[in-house]
């Protein structure tokens, strides 16, 4: 089994130390980040994600998946974020209200640092009027809201609709994301961008503050 099937398993099976040991061991032996992430951790939670939706994993292991992913992926934080990128602008983002999933909006974030964006991060279970009184606060370019969970995709239009109702609907573009999620939702919500991954989230935050 190669270093970074060790590391998949390790997360799979929730055991935070070994994933640490494994991931600070890859990074020593210069194994770039992004493929860390990609090959190691990201196949993981695929993982789990299947196996939890066919009953042969519970609650308490795709907590313990959970943590063990994300402390790998602080490890990965100093790497991702140092590409010396120019000032791209300013976001806040958070996971909406009712949700407690951050590992895919952390890397979001992680790639946007990387890419010269200055980040606010709410962080999870955010209310609407928190985003609209962040925003008041702030001068940002883009809004991104992250919703793992079907039935917290309505906290979207919830949370845009909050903005429209304080005039600050124009002041900042609103970029989505999240597994459950499609174009074709966005669009429906009136969201200008969706992202659905960390990548396209990167290019699509770009589009915007170029338009
Ligand atoms: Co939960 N969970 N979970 N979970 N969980 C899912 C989402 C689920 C699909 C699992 C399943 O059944 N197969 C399912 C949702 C079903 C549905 O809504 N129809 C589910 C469920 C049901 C639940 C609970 C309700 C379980 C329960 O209590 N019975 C509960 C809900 C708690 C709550 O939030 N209120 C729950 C809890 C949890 C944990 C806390 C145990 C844990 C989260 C730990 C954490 O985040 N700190 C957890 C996990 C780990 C998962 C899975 C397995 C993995 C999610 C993940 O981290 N993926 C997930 C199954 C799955 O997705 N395969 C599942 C890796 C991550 C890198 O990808 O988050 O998709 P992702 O992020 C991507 C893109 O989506 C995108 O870019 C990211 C990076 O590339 N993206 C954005 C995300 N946000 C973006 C924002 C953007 C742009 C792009 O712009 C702003």
């Amino acid at each position: 089994m190669s270093n970074l099937e060790e590391l998949t398993s390790s997360v799979i099976d929730g055991q935070v130390a070994k994933a640490v040991e494994i991931t600070q061991k890859a990074l020593s032996a210069q194994v770039p980040a992004k493929e860390i992430l990609d090959n190691g951790l990201l196949p993981a939670m695929n993982q789990v994600g299947s196996d939890f939706e066919s009953g042969e994993i519970f609650l308490p292991e795709l907590l313990m998946a959970g943590d063990a992913m994300k402390a790998s992926i602080a490890l990965l934080r100093p790497e991702l974020t140092s590409t010396g990128a120019a000032y791209a602008g300013k976001c806040v983002i958070g996971t909406v209200e009712g949700d407690l999933h951050d590992i895919g909006k952390n890397i979001v974030i992680l790639m946007l640092e990387g890419n010269g964006w200055e980040v606010t991060d709410l962080g999870i279970d955010v209310p609407p009027q928190r985003f609209c009184d962040e925003i008041k606060k702030g001068s940002y370019d883009i809004m991104g809201l992250s919703s793992l969970l079907t039935f917290t995709m309505p906290k979207m239009p919830e949370t845009i609709n909050v903005l429209k109702e304080a005039g600050l609907r124009n002041k900042v573009k609103v970029m989505v994301g999240g597994v459950p999620l499609n174009q074709s939702f966005a669009d429906q919500i009136g969201a200008d961008a969706f992202a659905r991954d960390a990548v396209q989230a990167v290019v699509k935050a770009r589009e915007l503050v170029n338009k």
